[in-house]
């Protein structure tokens, strides 16, 4: 075992990896410049409430896995944030995955296109569960350490909301709920994530394989990018030269 870098040099080289974060990504930067048309904000939406509609239970797998009272009572406040919980009267309250769906609502699509999945390309789908099905089997720790991403994520939330505002003002800035939402929740879950992860990652290797478990979860979060470009901007959804529809498998699971 060769002893790894202080945690303020770890700290520095996760943070490097935001160069790879995909508000650098050819989609994101014509969302931000306003290039995108409604179907392609629609695509984007119903494809990307896959991945927020997965995330409590990739946190309910991280809560599985771990052994740590105090950690599970600050991980438990996350599914909390998304999936809302229910009030005295035994309403949900809206957590983060409602509001998803009103973004659905507010920019042309169902609640019901979003929830039958009817839309999620096969890559969207695999990258997501490949996110899931890692939190489900690795250590919590690990997993952990691939929500890091998060890091980066107020920047690309703010930019929505100065960009969209005035690029896509058919949306209904009650749309935009989500992402006012998250600017505070992120920069809250990040904290906790990067104070775990710098603590348990210490030795050169453990390092290296955090590193590399973070560019996993730059690699799921740009290739969803990637698949949502090459159907909605490029025109090669996948069987597009065959049929219009939308023949995608769905969750397997159900
Ligand atoms: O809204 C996002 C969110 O709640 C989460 C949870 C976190 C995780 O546990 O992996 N990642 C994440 C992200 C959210 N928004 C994405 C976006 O582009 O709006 C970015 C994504 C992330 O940065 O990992």
């Amino acid at each position: 075992m060769t002893s790894g870098l202080s945690k303020d040099e770890f700290r520095a080289q996760l943070i490097a990896k935001g160069q790879f974060y995909h508000i650098h990504h050819p989609l994101h930067k014509k969302m931000h410049n306003g290039e995108c048309s409604k179907k392609q904000i629609q695509g984007w939406v119903a494809n990307r409430f896959y991945y927020h509609a997965c995330i409590p239970m990739k946190d309910a797998a991280i809560m599985a896995n771990c052994r740590d009272r105090a950690v599970r009572q600050e991980w438990m406040q996350r599914i909390i944030d998304q999936d809302g919980m229910l009030n005295s009267d035994g309403s949900p309250s809206a957590g983060g995955v409602e509001k998803w769906l009103q973004l659905g609502e507010a920019v042309g699509l169902s609640r019901e296109d979003l929830l039958a999945e009817t839309y999620v390309l096969p890559a969207v789908r695999f990258a997501v569960d490949a996110y899931v099905n890692f939190a489900r089997t690795a250590s919590w720790q690990e997993a952990v350490c691939s929500s890091l991403t998060e890091l980066f994520a107020p920047n690309i939330h703010q930019s929505r909301l100065n960009s969209w505002p005035e690029h896509y003002p058919w949306i209904a800035s009650s749309g935009l709920a989500y992402f006012q939402k998250r600017l505070s929740e992120a920069r809250r879950d990040v904290e906790h994530g990067l104070q775990v992860t710098l603590d348990h990652f210490v030795t050169h290797e453990q390092q290296q394989r955090a590193l590399n478990i973070l560019q996993f979860k730059l690699d799921v979060l740009w290739v969803i990018s990637d698949a949502i470009l090459m159907a909605y901007e490029l025109g090669y959804a996948p069987y597009g030269n065959i049929t219009d529809e939308p023949v995608y498998h769905r969750n397997l699971n159900l």
